[in-house]
């Protein structure tokens, strides 16, 4: 045992710290780190959780990993004592790209909510040698490359567990990589990432092209950013099954190995299906139990007692529905299991809504989860409620009992104390360290509203995040923004239901009133980040409209006085660890009913930001907590919006033609300024998809979005303290949204730990 971290490190560099390059430092702080973690890891008894996810979106894991065994502050202060600095070691480190947006981070702030609340859990998925892609915005369009994270010093250690895997009538071997999982102040729990030895990067062609047939060489080399292609399915089928196989694998030898006789697995393990990725696993446990003796009647028990499956999502389109063609190709040995399930399925009622197999032979996953599985959940109290009474109505008339809310959360150790160190010190010098361990004890703000000097103080850490965010943005893109200046931010995946484009059109409204001499109440710096699926046209024409705007403003100095608009370059984690703690206005504008919960806007309200938002997902509870003057609500609600659809009766052409405002800022989209600045083609589409059909329903909301927006900038301006005010509110009411809440109703409602 050495007794200093000073001690530790130099004996893992082989040398004094002070002449260790950074990259050695590094590498010996990875392994010191992964040590101390193993230190943390208990022994299992009872049940314990696996939650399988096609993505986990960790972000980087040096100072998380720091901070949760509690030696941030005394690593920092020995590098720094031997001239190093601790910022410029994270800089090295890779960021694993292993998500889409909202569902894989969800999944890495649960794993470090299960090790914090010293639950038994760990999580199974892929270890994807590309992550999703990085995107690069060049001219005013985005193209994609990869994202290589696999290096040297990686925080995935290689393990000598293999399981063999039927694929297409060959057998693959599934190889397990390890990443620890520290809690804060808590245990050790592991993420599990499978992949295949025979990956191989060299096949990449140009951007992020490779030969989708080859599956032995490309199965595991990118998370599927859409699945535009039937080749891009097949392989997404693939990945699936390569995934739930090597982890019913690796549940039950680790059952097994605890006593577990396979009839009462439902002692030993809860599996959580995160959106039905990994849905696979149903058939998959019903085969792998038949192999041990157990006949299809008990194991449906067995496996409907050990699953849950949480739905993210309304949107139709997203709903996996797979050609059972497909899995005969590629899992031919479930085939026969699901067709019985889906014969089971339809004993159980006469409605064949509900049933797994439909009239054209593809395979509803979600089907297949709602009936085999003992819990369905959604992810805010909004989408539950929708899923119950309309999109899963059906299956709620048949299985009450099944269905229930589990309201998202993020975890504060990432979203606060390591992106957001200075409000971290603040708040506990007011209210003590308690928050870091209960997030309720953040109410305890709610006594300083009326506080002066505490609101001044506030207010302080924001301005000085803001400069922070004004200085990395100069660094990284070279461009300089105004700190002064109101800060909006909208950061998320690219999408039409998260409606960017209203963004866009009260950006194109502003700039028509400042060039007709309306000065705003505040200068605004409204700032993006958003990939596009790379096959997905209109969310890539957004990207270009907005670019395009922003070099339209740019070049009008009378207008970037007041008005900037910054996209970020490939939108991750680290960059939203930057962003988030120097936001005034939270953009959350989804068409109400679409977002199935959001987790941005929470992480956004916990660094004090002001939220302007529909009554949509998890912002409703959000208006709930703070109340409605400290939240900027408009819009449709979601009631209003399912209606239009059931009804279908909605026009853009109409709004368009009736609205001058709404048709000017349309049309400006094809004016000569952005045809001088930007591609004709994209332009146009764009155009032509808002004026004529608009899915999203963005026009309606238009007006309503301008008036809650620029009454938050004339609050913003006119009344600082009310505002600092406002955005404490927004912190002290916070707690609700801690991940280890939302993990500690899992727990009390569907897994039972321990
Ligand atoms: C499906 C089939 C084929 C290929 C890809 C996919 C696919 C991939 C990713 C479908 C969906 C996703 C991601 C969904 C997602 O991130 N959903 C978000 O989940 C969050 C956590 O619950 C919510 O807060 C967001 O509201 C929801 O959009």
């Amino acid at each position: 045992m050495y007794e200093s971290i000073g001690a530790e490190l130099r004996a893992l560099c082989g040398k004094e710290l002070r002449e260790a390059t950074d990259r050695e430092v590094y590498r010996a702080l990875l392994q010191m780190v992964q040590r101390r973690a193993a230190e943390q890891s208990r022994p299992v008894s009872g049940r314990k959780l696996y939650y399988i996810s096609a993505e986990f979106l960790i972000g980087k894991l040096l100072s998380n990993n720091l901070i949760n065994l509690g030696i941030y502050e005394e690593t920092r202060a020995c590098l720094a004592e031997a001239g190093k600095s601790l910022a410029a070691m994270e800089e090295l480190e890779p960021e694993p790209s292993l998500g889409n947006g909202g569902l894989g981070r969800l999944a890495a702030c649960f794993l470090d909510s299960l090790a914090t609340l010293d639950l038994p859990g760990d999580g199974i998925g892929l270890r994807y040698h590309c992550g999703l892609f990085h995107q690069n915005l060049k001219d005013g369009v985005q193209s994609e490359s990869p994202d290589f994270w696999l290096t040297d010093d990686c925080w995935a250690q290689r393990t000598e567990t293999v399981y063999p895997v039927q694929l297409a009538g060959t057998t693959v071997q599934a190889r397990l990589y390890r990443i620890a999982v520290t809690g804060y102040q808590g245990r050790t729990n592991q993420l599990n990432l499978f992949d295949l030895d025979t990956v191989n990067e060299g096949i990449l062609g140009e951007g992020i092209s490779f030969d989708k047939a080859d599956i032995p060489e490309n199965l595991t080399l990118f998370l599927y950013p859409d699945d535009s292609d039937d080749a891009g399915r097949l392989l997404r089928i693939y990945q699936q099954y390569l995934m739930v196989s090597a982890g019913a694998q690796l549940i039950l030898e680790e059952c097994a190995a605890r006593g577990c006789d396979y009839h009462n697995l439902a002692d030993y393990a809860a599996i959580q299906i995160n959106d039905t990725h990994p849905s696979m696993v149903i058939p998959e446990l019903i085969r792998l139990l038949g192999e041990h003796g157990i006949a299809f009647e008990e194991a449906v028990e067995i496996v409907t007692k050990t699953c849950a499956y949480t739905n993210h999502t309304i949107l139709a389109e997203a709903l996996e529905k797979w050609p059972l063609g497909y899995l005969e190709k590629v899992v031919p040995q479930l085939v026969p299991i699901i067709r019985q399930l889906d014969a089971l399925a339809r004993t159980r009622t006469e409605d064949t809504s509900t049933a797994i197999l439909d009239g054209e032979n593809r395979v509803h996953m979600a089907h297949m989860d709602i009936h085999f599985t003992h819990s369905t959940n959604g992810v805010a109290a909004l989408h539950t409620e929708i899923l119950k009474n309309s999109e899963l109505a059906n299956f709620y008339r048949l299985y009450p009992e099944k269905f229930n809310n589990k309201t998202n959360g993020i975890t504060f150790r990432r979203w606060l104390l390591q992106c957001n160190p200075k409000l971290s010190r603040e708040i506990e010098q007011r209210i003590g360290p308690g928050f870091k361990k209960d997030a309720g004890e953040l109410e305890k703000l709610m006594a300083l509203t009326e506080d002066r000097e505490a609101l001044e103080s506030f207010a302080a850490i924001k301005a000085f995040n803001k400069k922070q965010l004004a200085q990395w943005l100069y660094e990284k893109q070279g461009v300089w923004v105004n700190p002064d200046a109101m800060f909006t931010i909208q950061s998320k995946r690219l999408h039409e239901y998260k409606r960017q484009q209203l963004n866009l059109l009260f950006l194109i409204h502003q700039y028509f009133q400042i060039k007709a001499g309306h000065k705003p109440a505040v200068p605004l710096v409204c700032i993006f980040g958003a990939k596009a699926a790379p096959a997905y046209t209109i969310a890539k024409d957004i990207i270009h409209a907005l670019l395009t705007l922003s070099k339209v403003i740019a070049a009008d100095p009378k207008v970037s006085r007041y008005l900037q608009v910054v996209f970020v370059e490939n939108y991750n984690v680290a960059a939203a660890e930057k962003m988030i703690p120097a936001c005034d206005l939270s953009e959350q504008i989804s068409l109400a009913s679409k977002e199935a919960s959001g987790t941005g806007n929470m992480k956004f309200m916990l660094n004090g930001a002001v939220t302007l938002g529909t009554m949509d997902g998890a912002n409703v509870e959000i208006a709930q907590r703070v109340g409605q003057e400290n939240i900027y609500v408009f819009g449709r609600t979601s009631n209003q919006v399912i209606h239009r659809y059931q009804v279908g009766d909605y026009n853009a052409h109409e709004w368009y033609e009736g609205d001058p405002n709404i048709r000017r800022a349309v049309d400006f989209l094809v004016s000569d300024e952005m045809l001088a600045a930007g591609r004709e083609e994209q332009l146009r589409r764009l155009h032509r998809e808002l004026s004529g059909k608009d899915w999203f329903q963005t026009l309606p909301d238009f007006n309503a979005y301008l008036v809650r927006k620029t009454q938050a900038m004339m609050d913003y301006a006119h009344d600082p303290e009310g505002w600092s005010r406002k955005c404490l509110i927004n912190i002290a009411q916070a707690g609700f949204f801690s991940s280890d809440r939302t993990i500690a109703e899992y727990n009390r409602d569907i897994w039972h730990l321990g």
